[in-house]
């Protein structure tokens, strides 16, 4: 049966006559689309290729990696490699920038990226996915040196993420809409499903791991609550939960029919300052969420905006349909 719909390189093609975006980034990306090909691959066949389980080995977060992990990095790591305009690599998998090049050029790719994410989906047959951010390298920037690679996510010229799932999608912005594709079993490619993706501004579906009621800030807790007391409460309408234990999945069905996730900084997690990851989970979704007419906010601050210290450093993440977050925000802005 003969596909109507426009591949992902033909998209990309059209980026570029539109709105100028570089060859070598449309190249690079078609590289990051091989890899989550090849990684979907890799996860559906899991059980005969004994690539599930463990490693037997930590990351930079000191948590144990699995098998599927590390073979995810090596996969994005090698195509990535393929295009020669890439600087540097910052992966969730491994504790230093991996730099390409010795001598820093102005305008050359920087790739961030979670390999894996929601890895603890793996071993129960649950989706997870990929997640990617790329930006350019500054003017006074040094090879070598991880200052160069700590810029805020508004420096973002194209995030998004692939989910293996049901289907393989994959769903990205170039800084003009939301777009997703579905990689399409007889062909192989990934062809467009979706166009300017957009979050409606409310919603009543929220993603939090409920099991941390008890280590919730009072903003979150007092919000949570509001949600929960149903048609009689201060909302005055039902709320549903869902939680998928990963982020993508999650942020997923928010593009595709709204809602809001928290990961917020609580008392368990404080001391690092959040669970998830800014450069390489928080950033690119915000970006994503952003384009999609949603918003992104730490509780206190607009993610995109944050400063990073570190290549790992952790962020509060709450992102989703505009009026839930500014909602949030303000039971923050309550507690001051
Ligand atoms: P990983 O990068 O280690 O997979 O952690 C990220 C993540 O899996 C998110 O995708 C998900 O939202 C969250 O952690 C789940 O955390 P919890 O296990 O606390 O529910
Ligand atoms: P369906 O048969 O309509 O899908 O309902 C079954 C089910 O999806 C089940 O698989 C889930 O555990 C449960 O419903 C989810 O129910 P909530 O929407 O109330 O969480």
């Amino acid at each position: 049966m003969a596909i109507n719909r426009a591949t992902l390189r033909q998209f990309l093609l059209q980026e570029y006559r539109t709105h100028g975006v570089e060859k070598d980034l449309v190249f690079l990306l078609e590289d990051i689309a091989t890899a989550c090909r090849e990684i979907s691959t890799l996860i559906r066949n899991g059980s005969f290729l004994e690539t599930l389980g463990t490693a037997g080995s930590t990351n930079v977060q000191g948590e144990a990696q699995k098998k599927l992990d590390v073979i995810a990095n090596e996969q994005f790591e090698s195509h990535i490699r393929n295009c020669s305009r890439v600087a540097a690599l910052v992966s969730e998998e491994v504790d230093e920038v991996t730099w390409l090049k010795d001598t820093a050029k102005a305008g050359d790719y920087i790739v961030y990226f979670d390999p894996l994410d929601g890895s603890s989906n793996l071993n129960v047959n649950l989706s997870v996915g990929s997640i990617f951010s790329i930006m350019q390298l500054p003017e006074d920037a040094v090879a070598g040196d991880v200052n160069t690679v700590l810029r805020d996510g508004s420096f973002q010229i194209c995030s998004g993420y692939s989910i293996f799932g049901p289907a393989t999608t994959l769903v990205l912005t170039l800084g003009h809409g939301v777009h997703e594709f579905t990689n399409h079993l007889a062909t192989g490619e990934f062809r467009i499903v979706s166009r300017n993706m957009t979050i409606p501004e409310d919603c009543n579906e929220f993603a939090i791991n409920a099991s941390r009621f008890a280590d919730w800030d009072a903003p979150v807790r007092n919000y949570i609550e509001d949600c929960i007391a149903g048609q009689n409460g201060p909302r005055g309408k039902s709320f549903n939960m869902r939680w998928t234990a990963s982020m993508v999945v999650d942020i997923h069905r928010i593009l595709t029919r709204g809602g809001v996730f928290l990961y917020p900084v609580d008392a368990r997690n404080r001391a690092e300052g959040g669970k998830l990851r800014l450069m390489y989970e928080a950033n690119p979704i915000a970006f994503l969420v952003e384009q999609a007419g949603g918003s992104a906010s730490t509780g206190t601050a607009r993610i995109l905006d944050i400063q990073p210290e570190s290549p790992h450093q952790r962020a509060s993440v709450i992102l989703g349909s505009r009026n839930e977050v500014l909602r949030i925000e303000e039971h923050y802005r309550q507690e001051d």
